[in-house]
């Protein structure tokens, strides 16, 4: 830490510390604030345009990995790495499990896909042939094993299966697919793993999706049973939709599974963390604070035209400074505020925590960890292109969106 950011810490630490904030614990709770990046965010990605490939990228779940250890060494804070299968696909996991450990890292939330092959073309677990549906299913169960072979405790499920127009099929007999299905695959589930259940509310269908919204994906649980809970991703509701207000309902219920956090303008753009709306970031994060444990808090972005390595790791400084503000708002202030009817009053406190500069508190809980204080000029005056980047095939374009 410089002696410009070690002051701003000094005064921002003296300021909080006079209004009544515990810093000391602040720092605790933020020091212990665990991301999973996504492999196949390092991967190529691109638009129905077009795709950008630069050099250096990774070309096998490896150097994706090597690259997710480059993203927290810098943040101190991205232990976790999502997989995508079968974007991961490999003979054996258990040399990934090896090589994530020797990096420091740990293999986080398994990932299906249900959308690549083309006997998709009408859908995977709601598919009206009922051998497609077994396929689909037989691809989750195979992502279960996958999943307890690298000591995963979560597969998701992103269920792409919609319909483009009105009376292509029916929805209620489309639900009770679904639902067989899933009985199998929720039946196969070891104990230490959930099923984590995504919603969407169009794309690729665009006329009805099977799972639209939380709502759907909450009943689905709700029918499986405990170890299904409901993945939030940022980009997946309609414009103006309350997340933070999902996210609340959610962890009230128990079903509150985890995130994909990225942000949008539009649809679901995949934009780096917090570069749209942090005010949106800064209130969900005020309701997973609140709460006595974090879910998971999984990144799913694709960088079009950004370096994929300092889109992520702007990400997760995104998510500590979004966790940090979080941690300012005084809740015992805001519950008397709120019980008093203090409209403005209540408002102002998140305000305040909102506005707050952080930046100088992040740096010093990320170098106790001995990561970088400001991670992005740390990696563009690091030497990742001369140990890693400059090594790799040129060519190399595997396992993405676009790709
Ligand atoms: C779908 C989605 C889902 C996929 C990922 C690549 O839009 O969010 O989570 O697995 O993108
Ligand atoms: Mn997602
Ligand atoms: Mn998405």
């Amino acid at each position: 830490m410089d002696d410009t950011t070690r002051t701003d810490y000094e005064r921002l630490a003296e300021r909080l510390t006079a209004r009544g904030a515990d810093v000391a614990a602040i720092e605790r709770r933020l020091a212990e604030h665990r991301v999973e990046t996504p492999s196949w965010g390092y991967a190529n990605a691109g638009t129905r345009f077009g795709s950008y490939p630069p050099e250096g990228l990774p070309s096998t779940p490896f150097e994706k990995l090597d690259d997710a250890a480059e993203v927290h060494r810098l943040t101190g804070s991205a232990p976790l790495v999502a997989v995508h299968i079968p974007w991961d696909q490999l003979d054996d996991y258990a040399p990934l499990k090896q090589h994530a450990a020797a990096l420091g890292l740990e293999i986080g939330t398994v990932n299906p896909n249900l959308f690549g092959d083309k006997r998709y073309k009408l859908g995977s677990l709601v598919n009206p042939d009922a051998a497609v549906r077994r396929l689909a299913t037989d691809h989750m169960l195979e992502c279960i094993e996958i999943a307890s072979v690298l000591g995963s405790t979560g597969v998701s499920l992103w269920l792409p299966d919609g319909t483009n127009y009105a009376g292509q099929d029916a929805f209620a007999v489309r639900r009770r697919r679904l639902h067989d299905c899933l009985a199998e695959v929720y039946a196969a589930l070891p104990a230490g793993i959930e099923l984590l259940v995504e919603y969407k509310l169009y794309e690729p269908a665009f006329y009805a999706t099977d799972l639209a919204d939380w709502g759907s994906s909450l009943l689905t649980c709700q029918k499986l049973g405990p170890q299904a809970k409901v993945l939030v991703d940022l980009g997946h509701h309609a414009q103006g939709v309350n997340i933070e207000q999902i996210v609340a309902t959610l962890a009230d219920e128990d079903r509150l599974g985890g995130f994909h956090f990225n942000n949008r303008k539009y649809g679901d753009d995949d934009l780096i963390v917090g570069s749209v709306n942090p005010f949106e970031l800064f209130l969900i994060y005020a309701e997973l604070a609140a709460l006595p444990r974090l879910p998971r808090l999984t990144i799913d972005q694709a960088h079009v035209i950004e370096h994929k390595i300092e889109g992520m790791v702007l990400s997760v400084v995104n998510l500590q400074e979004a966790f940090a503000k979080a941690l300012l708002v005084d809740r015992a202030a805001l519950a008397e505020r709120q019980a008093a009817g203090d409209v403005l009053g209540a408002h102002e406190l998140l305000l305040d925590a909102f506005a707050t500069d952080v930046r100088p508190l992040t740096a010093k809980v990320r170098e106790e960890k001995g990561a970088a204080a400001d991670p992005v000029a740390a990696f563009r005056d690091g030497d990742w292109w001369e140990r890693v980047g400059s090594r790799r095939d040129a060519g190399a374009t595997t396992g993405g969106l676009g790709a």
